[in-house]
């Protein structure tokens, strides 16, 4: 290569440029940067021949050459600058959101009233100062029926109430847990009292018709304390009842009944009235179970290991379906469970809106 004249690097400059200002974007701009200055590019290769200059051709060949290399690196940067601002306006232009815009309308998904109900008892009982047990569905006979004073014999333990697996290597059935009482037994053999718990969840009775399904769900509560007494158990559950249904004043009534892990026992009544064909909870002058309830038999205490001499305590125990079905004026069980989309629409609750006693349970 025969040294460049003044003349030709002075047209060079002037094609170079002008390819440096028709660059379209960032990608081809970098190609004509490695074509002109990189490694074999046309200017770094003409700087190379200065070497075998005669020294006064370089002594005007060099510094032409090395001015036209440092306005290229300016340019290339100057223009460089340019397309990277274009390209994020562009970008920012079609990307655009509106965040004051409302929230998309379509909901998928809505919280079912088995949760959304099951959540409202529980924050009550948690404001109260319980805190929530969990157990397992599958049980054995012991947690079950016999530590709960369940007699030998007890129709509950009957094949036709109760839901038995097969026998084992050793001769005993587990069973699916027909109420949740055997997580307060399990409570008590592995906590020290005091004890305030609920318990939430799932039990099994083999029945199936229109009030009853053979998977249904239940709150218990348990509470044992030293001098524990059934002013407890009443102020404790009329103020549930009243947090639950929204109401300021209740008519109640507690009826002696039997079950038997507790003595005395009893069910919890609450008033209501029918008005244009609507129950209307709370007050009233007929009267509905909503609950049962009692004291800790002293058989229990004994089977956990506890004194009945010095630790007494009530329990409790409600269906949650039955009460979802009172609160929210649904007539039919069986919805429950079907899974039908139409249904959840119509009767389930906004998902991430959990229910709280300031916020109103059941918004
Ligand atoms: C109910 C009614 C009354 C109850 C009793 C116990 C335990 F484990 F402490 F003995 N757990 N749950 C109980 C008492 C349950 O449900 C209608």
């Amino acid at each position: 290569m025969s040294a460049p004249t003044e003349q030709e690097i002075e047209t060079l400059e002037g094609d170079l440029t002008r390819q440096i200002e028709r660059a379209a974007d960032e990608a081809g701009l970098e190609d004509l940067r490695v074509k002109m200055l990189g490694k074999k590019g046309q200017v770094s290769l003409m700087l190379k021949t200065l070497g075998k200059m005669s020294p006064e051709e370089r002594q005007i060949v060099g510094p032409a050459l090395n001015g036209l290399k440092t306005r290229l690196v300016d340019l290339i940067a100057a223009r460089q600058k340019n397309l990277s601002d274009a390209a994020l306006d562009a970008a920012l232009e079609t990307e655009r959101v509106d965040v004051t815009l409302p929230t998309y309308p379509e909901q998928n998904g809505s919280i079912h009233p088995v949760s959304q109900v099951m959540a409202e008892m529980t924050q009550i009982f948690a404001d109260m100062g319980f805190s929530i047990a969990e157990g397992p569905d599958i049980e054995d006979d012991f947690h079950n029926f016999t530590a709960l004073n369940f007699p030998e014999g007890h129709p509950a333990r009957d094949m036709h109430d109760t839901f038995f697996f097969p026998e084992d290597e050793t001769g005993s059935r587990k069973l699916l847990r027909t109420h949740t009482s055997p997580v307060q037994i399990r409570h008590m053999m592995a906590n020290k009292p005091p004890i305030r718990i609920i318990v939430p969840g799932r039990t099994f009775r083999c029945d199936s018709d229109q009030t009853h399904t053979p998977m249904f769900h239940q709150v218990e509560g348990l509470v044992i304390d030293k001098e524990t007494h059934m002013g407890h158990l009443k102020g404790c559950l009329v103020e549930f009842v009243k947090a639950f249904f929204e109401v300021d004043s209740l008519d109640y009534r507690f009826r002696p009944h039997f079950f038997p892990f507790t003595e005395p026992s009893a069910e919890m009544d609450i008033g209501y009235e029918v008005v244009n064909g609507e129950q209307r909870l709370g007050t009233g002058a007929k009267y509905m179970e909503i609950l049962g309830c009692g004291m800790v038999h002293p058989n229990v205490l004994k089977n956990v290991g506890l004194d009945p001499d010095v630790y007494q305590g009530f329990a409790f125990g409600m269906g949650i379906d039955r009460l979802a079905m009172l609160k929210y004026g649904i007539n039919d069980l069986r919805p429950f469970f079907d899974a039908d989309v139409r249904w959840l629409d119509h009767y389930g609750f906004r998902p991430l809106d959990m229910p709280t006693l300031a916020g109103g349970l059941s918004r």
